[in-house]
């Protein structure tokens, strides 16, 4: 007897604080996962907490499929990548015309495409589902960025509204697009994710290096700001983290982590995403190249040992207002990459993305959440413009907040602090800004050595140089 409102294949940290999620929320769910022991471990935490009797568990995976009401809605909370593409020959032939599989893993958003291509032909709903704000969002409400087949979404919507994150009342879910657009624009969620985490580190840096700050004052000054124009959850964790102590040697715990940033890849496909498109990325970009760089520790001590340390004195006179606005500013410039480049992508893949939507579906729930981002959508939702540095609350900000940008910015080059991810949002900006370039150069050097030709600014057509066919010694 079919009994579950949804049903929730694989039982790891995600999936099972998803299911305890949707119990909470009244809804029946069967769940189901390949290694039948997690499914006990499951249903033990689910009594712990008093939602044993919304669970259907279910070790045999037929048996699972059957005992969730049609249409069905399955969620698949596997690893991504090929398990997920097993998952779901293992599940077609079980399903029905009408049923649907979600897919809420951190998928490539062409695996997610080339899947929904697959399996609409065959009349199951394939959708994509991107889902922010890891164990603990999951468990009470994380953001949630649905792509995919529309006609599925509307009988899974109730259930996902109802798991999802709030803001002022307000779920932060929505279907923004079919295929792979749901999964796309959670790629670019991290993208931007990983923007701010390193902006928010070449901040502590200068805080550390330049101004000569301990852990617990730089925590300080993080909680300080969280009471500003930067709060947000990422400011708010960082207080914390910059004030935890190693309980075995009382010494703050941040000195004594190593500093060597992984990575899953999402920043990467971002960072690819974007250049596909020909839309700069450029901050976005610097992060992964930060934590890239980060990863090489024996290199790097090696090179230090080479150059020297950097020289201590510089950084002194930073001002601690300009380091709050720089931060602001390269933050900015970092959001208008990112919303850019998923303009580009609902262009070039037609699935009309609502940028208002997505700023707002991002407010709580999710790693980037932060009061900047009500404003954001509530500017988006205004119309007019695209790039978020021509939309006028935002060219207010960065009319006053860039030139705190250029002063950190300045002040890194020659105290030697690296700030990869903010001076590549001063340049983003001074490029974006500037009505005449320098590409007339580059075009002229494309002509001289491949005849690629280029526009005048005084006559129409394309134009060639008149050049020497061959270079003196
Ligand atoms: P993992 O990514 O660690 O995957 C473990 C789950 O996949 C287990 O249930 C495992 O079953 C199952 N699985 C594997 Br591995 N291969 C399988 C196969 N061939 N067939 C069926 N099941 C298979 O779990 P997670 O950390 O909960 O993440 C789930 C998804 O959510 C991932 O795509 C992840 O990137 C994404 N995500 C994670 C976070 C986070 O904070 N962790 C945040 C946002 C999104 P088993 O028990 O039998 O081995």
């Amino acid at each position: 007897m079919a009994s579950a409102d949804i049903g929730l294949i694989g039982l790891a940290v995600m999936g099972s604080n998803l299911a305890l999620n949707i119990a909470e929320k009244g809804y029946t769910v069967a769940v189901h996962n390949r290694t039948a022991a997690r499914i006990d471990e499951f249903v033990a935490t689910a009594k712990e907490q008093g939602l044993d009797g919304k669970v259907v568990p279910e070790a045999d995976l037929v048996q699972f499929i059957q005992s969730v009401k049609r249409p069905r809605s399955i969620i698949i909370m596997v690893k991504a990548g090929k398990p997920v593409d097993e998952m779901i020959e293992q599940l077609l032939p079980h399903l029905d015309a009408g049923d649907a599989i979600l897919e809420c893993g951190n998928s490539l958003f062409t695996d997610t495409q080339r899947r929904f291509d697959y399996l609409t032909p065959k009349g199951i709903g394939y959708l994509g589902i991107g889902v922010s704000g890891g164990e603990e969002g999951a468990r009470h409400g994380p953001s949630i960025m649905v792509g995919g087949a529309e006609e599925q979404w509307k009988n899974a919507q109730p259930i996902l509204e109802a798991i999802s994150a709030k803001f002022n009342g307000e779920p932060c879910c929505a279907y923004l697009g079919k295929g792979g657009a749901g999964h796309f624009v959670k790629t670019i969620h991290n993208g931007i994710e990983y923007g701010d985490m390193q902006m928010i580190a070449e901040v502590y840096g200068v805080m550390r290096d330049g101004l000569g700050m301990d852990p617990k004052t730089a925590s300080g000054v993080f909680k300080e700001w969280n009471n500003g124009p930067l709060n947000s959850y990422l400011i708010e964790i960082t207080g914390y983290v910059l004030e935890a102590i190693d309980p075995q040697t009382g010494k703050p715990l941040v000195d004594l982590i190593l500093d060597k940033a992984g990575q899953k890849g999402t920043g990467v496909w971002s960072a690819i995403a974007a250049q596909q498109l020909g839309v700069p990325a450029t901050a976005i970009e610097g992060a992964v190249a930060a934590r890239s760089i980060s990863s090489g520790k024996d290199e790097r001590v090696a090179a230090e040992a080479v150059y020297g340390k950097r020289s201590g004195s510089h950084g002194r006179h930073i001002d601690i207002g300009d380091l709050e606005k720089a931060l602001l500013a390269g933050k900015i410039v970092s959001y208008a990459q990112g919303f850019a480049v998923m303009a580009k992508a609902s262009e070039e893949y037609g699935w009309n993305l609502p940028l208002a939507t997505i700023a707002k579906i991002w407010r709580a729930g999710c790693i980037i959440r932060s009061r900047f981002l009500d404003q954001m959508s509530a500017a988006f939702a205004r119309g007019g413009a695209t790039n978020l540095l021509m939309v006028p609350d935002f060219v207010t900000i960065m009319k006053d907040a860039h030139h705190s940008l250029r002063k950190i910015v300045a002040a890194g080059a020659i105290g030697e602090f690296p700030l990869i991810c903010l001076s590549a949002s001063l340049a983003y900006f001074d490029s974006y800004r500037q009505a005449q370039g320098t590409a007339n150069l580059t075009q002229g050097q494309r002509d001289f050595f491949g005849a690629h030709g280029f526009e005048l600014i005084d006559r129409p057509g394309e134009q060639h140089g008149t050049w020497p066919s061959t270079l003196g010694n």
